[in-house]
């Protein structure tokens, strides 16, 4: 029977799991927490800053002056919102007014009334004012007119720019460096950074998984429904690279998880669910929409008070499906949020949280949401016949449906295999294909700290021959720069094809050439890869362990990459080799597509069988046939044009981001406005670097 794969997981983990019909292919291994991360590799290599603590330490300071200030909130927010909408004129005529401070003087004046005056110039300004507003509920908050406001605006050098552009708040379970298992972190850790380079007013909201030490309790308390409990939930906040970070706190998080990028995200251990998964992500999705309108956040001194209500969601991957449903029950209905809209972003369409039919009434929707929740599949998990499928309701009700390439968008409508039994509907209401970026500060091979040599285009050819003994010596292989080396990064599991390579490397591990696996994941596959070594002392290693520096190490002194998946939304590592002057040699899939051209920047192996139940040995001839040809070219100027072409590419966020603002401006949330030229500004500086 072709495709039904083997379960790891347990059934209630594969109750959040896009489930295998007989005809479906091995999107189905997942659980729902994918573990080792995909992109563990991407460590947050980062400093802790030591302006972050002293900022705290002012925040703490100023709410002495507390009881003295409580009674007067209501007129400080209106002070400020009677400011900001005078301003509000200047900004909507995009003429910059140039008073030569950062703030009008009389909001100046205004806040040195308050003794606040402290906390602007310490940028951190009014984030003492939500300490005003402990214990608000979450639903009284009126509409307050138009808030959000952008005040008056000019440009200092040393700051975001501004006066343009839209408010949006992605919504995700994680976001990097915060919480990240893979590519949805990294999505909401750095796409969201280079829109606000372009001057949008940008939030994210992601749970509290752990004791962040960089983001501030705005101690601002609200109430929300979930299943049959009322729960208390608290938002934290910091304010990097100018972007509004701000974290749900409530135990179902925080109390399971405890950690930074910790595989206990989703569940107590890979391949197993929380079993109130429905009410974590429920409450997450309640919180996220009360965000923009409760949270008082004035930390970019261009923007200030709450966000209001024309905002963009941008919701991603299942977790989040709920929230375009309660902004209609909750909200529009009342004639809040009149003009928000919700774009759904699908970073995997392996996870799509299928869960019994009955569970619908845990979420609190109205019977007229039944229709887009339910699903009816050929599996029997978690139960036979009739499920919700909180993916599928995310889609349908939502105003638009993103992904994370072009060609993965193709093979999500392509048919049921990939678009794993949603095709149809994604087939209805569309779909758009924007490529990642990638991190080009923590992978930039003229500053990477885990490596000997330090090197760009011009110096790659040396460079490399260097980091290859290096790399050789640090493995234990034979030393020697001549030899061409391969090497592997990634989950051992089946959507990476690791086992696919496991039997693709007898076939040319005999030659002149060396391989190195770097990857942790199903144990008989680290069993596998240990194998390597015995059977081909001279030419493999592999490295069953979680290894930030071997990786970096690998990607710098390989002469190519191996990613033979057999499904990639995107990848990621085929960018950090190109960056590296690494050339890829990919499976035709997904973002492996979109970003690797055959013959100019890597070299392409043809779509591999989705089915993971065995491996193709079509697919293992497809390895080996293309390693050869990579391997004819070692050594060749055509290797070091391929070279040259890959490290001339523009990775960063920077070209996403403008692809990303013309999708979101093409759901006319009221008073969106196309960004500016921006350029995001000292993104190292200690203030923005993020330290979790
Ligand atoms: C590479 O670095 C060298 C010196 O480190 C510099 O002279 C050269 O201009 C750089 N090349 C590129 C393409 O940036
Ligand atoms: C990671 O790899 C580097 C290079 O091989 C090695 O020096 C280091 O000890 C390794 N760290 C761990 C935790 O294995
Ligand atoms: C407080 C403040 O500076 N208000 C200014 C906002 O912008 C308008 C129009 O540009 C000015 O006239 C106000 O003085």
């Amino acid at each position: 029977m072709k495709g039904s794969c083997t379960f790891v997981a347990s059934a209630l983990a594969a109750s959040t799991v896009a489930l295998a019909s007989s005809s479906t292919a091995c999107h189905h291994h997942h659980a729902s927490n994918p573990s080792p991360p995909e992109s563990w590799i991407s460590s947050s290599s980062l400093s802790s800053s030591s302006s972050v603590q002293s900022d705290v330490t002012g925040l703490h300071t100023s709410s002495s002056n507390k009881e003295k200030f409580t009674p007067r909130f209501d007129g400080l927010r209106a002070r400020k919102l009677e400011m900001a909408s005078v301003n509000a004129s200047c900004f909507l005529s995009r003429s910059p007014v140039n008073t030569g401070l950062s703030f009008t003087s009389e909001s100046i004046t205004n806040l040195a009334q308050m003794g606040l005056r402290n906390q602007i110039t310490a940028h951190s300004s009014l984030k003492s004012m939500n300490k005003f507003r402990s214990n608000a509920k979450a639903i009284p908050i009126q509409s307050r007119g138009k808030t959000g406001h952008r005040t008056s605006c000019h440009r200092p050098s040393s700051a975001i720019r501004c006066q343009s552009g839209m408010n949006m708040v992605f919504v995700g379970a994680e976001v990097g460096p915060w919480s990240k298992t893979g590519g949805l972190g990294d999505v909401l850790g750095g796409l969201p950074p280079a829109l606000a380079a372009y001057g949008h007013r940008v939030m994210t909201v992601s749970p509290r998984y752990d004791q962040y030490k960089d983001a501030w309790d705005t101690k601002v308390v609200i109430e929300i429904k979930v299943g049959d409990r009322i729960e208390t939930v608290r938002y934290f906040h910091c304010y990097k690279r100018g972007v509004d970070r701000v974290f749900v706190d409530h135990p179902m998080f925080l109390e399971r998880v405890w950690g930074k990028t910790g595989s206990k995200i989703y569940g107590p251990k890979t391949g197993d669910d929380y079993q109130d998964n429905q009410l974590r992500f429920s409450l997450f999705c309640q919180a996220a929409l009360e965000a923009p309108r409760i949270l008082d956040l004035n930390s970019n001194e261009y923007f200030s008070g709450p966000y209001g209500d024309n905002v963009v969601f941008i919701a991603n991957d299942w977790h989040t499906a709920l929230l375009p449903c309660y902004l209609k029950t909750m909200y529009k209905s009342r004639g809040l949020y009149k003009s928000a809209k919700v774009a759904f972003c699908i970073h995997n369409i392996a996870y799509q949280g299928r869960f019994v039919f009955s569970d619908f009434s845990l979420l609190n929707l109205p019977n007229q949401f039944k229709s887009s929740f339910d699903f009816i599949d050929g599996s029997d998990k978690p139960v036979k016949g009739k499920k919700i499928n909180w993916m599928k309701a995310g889609i349908l009700e939502s105003d638009r449906v993103i992904t994370v390439s072009p060609h993965y968008a193709q093979e999500l409508v392509s048919g049921e295999d990939k678009g794993v039994e949603l095709d149809n509907i994604i087939r209805k209401t569309g779909i758009t294909g924007i490529v990642n970026g990638m991190d080009v500060q923590e992978w930039n091979p003229s500053a990477d700290k885990y490596i000997g040599v330090k090197y760009n285009a011009t110096t790659v050819m040396a460079a490399k021959r260097l980091l290859k003994e290096a790399l050789q010596a640090e493995v234990g292989l034979p030393v020697d720069a001549s030899i061409p080396l391969i090497g592997f990064i990634g989950r051992l599991e089946e959507q990476k094809g690791s086992d696919i390579l496991a039997e693709a490397i007898p076939e040319f591990s005999k030659g002149n050439v060396q391989i190195i696996v770097l990857g942790t994941g199903k144990k008989y596959m680290e069993k596998q890869l240990e194998m390597l070594e015995i059977m081909y002392p001279d030419n493999a290693r592999g490295v069953a362990k979680f290894n930030v520096s071997l990786a970096h190490m690998i990607i710098a002194g390989a002469d190519f990459m191996m990613i033979p998946s057999r499904f990639e939304p995107c990848g990621l590592i085929q960018l950090h080799a190109m960056r590296y002057g690494t050339v890829p040699i990919v499976a035709s899939t997904g973002g492996l597509v979109d970003t690797v051209k055959e013959g100019y920047s890597g070299f392409q192996m043809g779509a591999f069988n989705v089915d993971c139940e065995a491996v193709d040995p079509a697919d293992v001839a497809a390895i080996a046939t293309t390693v050869k040809r990579a391997l004819a070219t070692y050594g060749t100027p055509a290797l070091t044009e391929m070279i040259q072409n890959c490290m001339a590419q523009d990775f960063s966020w920077k070209g996403p981001a403008k692809k990303w603002e013309k999708f979101l401006l093409g759901l006319e949330v009221a008073g969106s406005e196309p960004g500016i030229d921006g350029e995001e500004i000292a993104p190292q500086a200690k203030e923005n670097v993020a330290t979790p």
